[in-house]
């Protein structure tokens, strides 16, 4: 499986410089992360908040013009409905939700599950993968994450032969999480991923921001990016990971089947059925820019759907 850096999702040139950002920032918490972002050393924890890395490290306009998404903005712009459905509301709401202790069960169709405290995901190698975001509502940002890649988690679990896809759970705990009451929705919130996405380097489990561990509206303390896929796809705390044989209903199929697919992959050619996909909105910029298919990540994934019809991508 081809490794991808974040120095080849980012410019080149807009990446050097942050890295140079981070090699002068001097904690014991930078050099962790440079590692994490050059090779799989292990660095075992997500930096403690404590340690500073500047939200806008080094951050220059490349060539697609990728300026990591501010810090805070990345935390007070969220979708999470199981806090509220107001973007604005959700830091708030979401502030004492309770991440530790946490598990993450690894189970169904495998040779060895495995129920996963913090401690045990915190020694996997921990990389940073500077990705675009595009949220099925034509926004997007870009964020430097921090995590692990899913390929890693599902390798000690040995999926079995029969395993096609991986099913994704968030926590249900409505007292923690009032956007459970809503019986509008099927809680818990549920993805799923083929088995050849969900081992493609590019997925990963994220742990943390900007070197920082990810706060509760981020999806605290490990949630799922799929950078070519639309937002959604990108479950937030996760309780539950299990491989199964028949593809999985996600929450959003069932409330909408005909506005939230399966693959969901970001394509500027197929609209929503209310508007266009063909452009959207970078948070923070004025005006809008061209949407690229598959996110601007065809060349890494595009071979994953060699064969399928272009609107089934949906
Ligand atoms: N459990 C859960 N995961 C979720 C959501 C949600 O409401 N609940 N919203 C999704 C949507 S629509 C998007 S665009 C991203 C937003 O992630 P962010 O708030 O970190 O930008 O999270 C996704 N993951
Ligand atoms: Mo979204």
């Amino acid at each position: 499986m081809v490794k991808i850096a974040s120095s080849e999702i980012t410019p080149e040139h807009v990446y050097l410089s942050r890295r140079k950002f981070l090699k002068g920032a001097g904690a014991l918490a930078t050099s962790a992360l440079v590692l994490s972002a050059c090779g799989r050393q292990p660095s075992p924890a997500p930096t403690p908040s404590g340690s500073e890395v500047s939200p806008q490290a080094g951050a220059g306009t490349g060539e697609m013009g990728d300026t990591p998404t501010p810090y805070d903005t990345i935390n007070s712009y969220n979708n999470y409905y199981e806090f509220s459905t107001d973007k604005e509301a959700v830091a708030r709401l979401a502030r004492d939700f309770k991440t530790s202790p946490w598990t993450v069960e690894v189970g169904g169709l495998v040779n060895k599950p495995k129920t996963f405290d913090l401690d045990d995901l915190r020694k996997f190698a921990q990389e940073e993968r500077i990705y675009r975001l595009r949220c099925m509502e034509a926004w997007s940002m870009v964020i430097p994450w921090l995590g692990l890649p899913l390929a890693a988690l599902l390798k000690e679990v040995e999926p079995l032969s029969k395993a096609q896809y991986v099913r994704f759970e968030t926590l249900y705990d409505p007292q923690q999480m009032p956007g459970q009451e809503d019986p509008f929705f099927d809680w818990p919130y549920v993805e799923g991923l083929r088995l050849d996405e969900g081992l493609h380097d590019l997925t990963l489990l994220a742990t943390g921001i900007y070197g920082k561990p990810l706060l509760p509206q981020a999806g605290a303390p490990i949630r799922l990016v799929v950078p070519w896929k639309y937002g959604f796809k990108s479950i937030k705390s996760i309780v539950k990971i299990d491989l199964v044989e028949d593809r999985p209903t996600s929450l959003w199929m069932a409330q909408a089947p005909n506005e939230y697919g399966f693959y969901a992959n970001v394509n500027p050619n197929v609209p929503h059925p209310r508007w266009s996909q063909s452009s959207e909105r970078r948070i923070g910029e004025t005006g809008r820019r061209k949407t690229l298919l598959f996110n601007g990540y065809a060349e890494e994934v595009a071979s994953l759907y060699e064969g399928m019809d272009l609107a089934q991508w949906f």
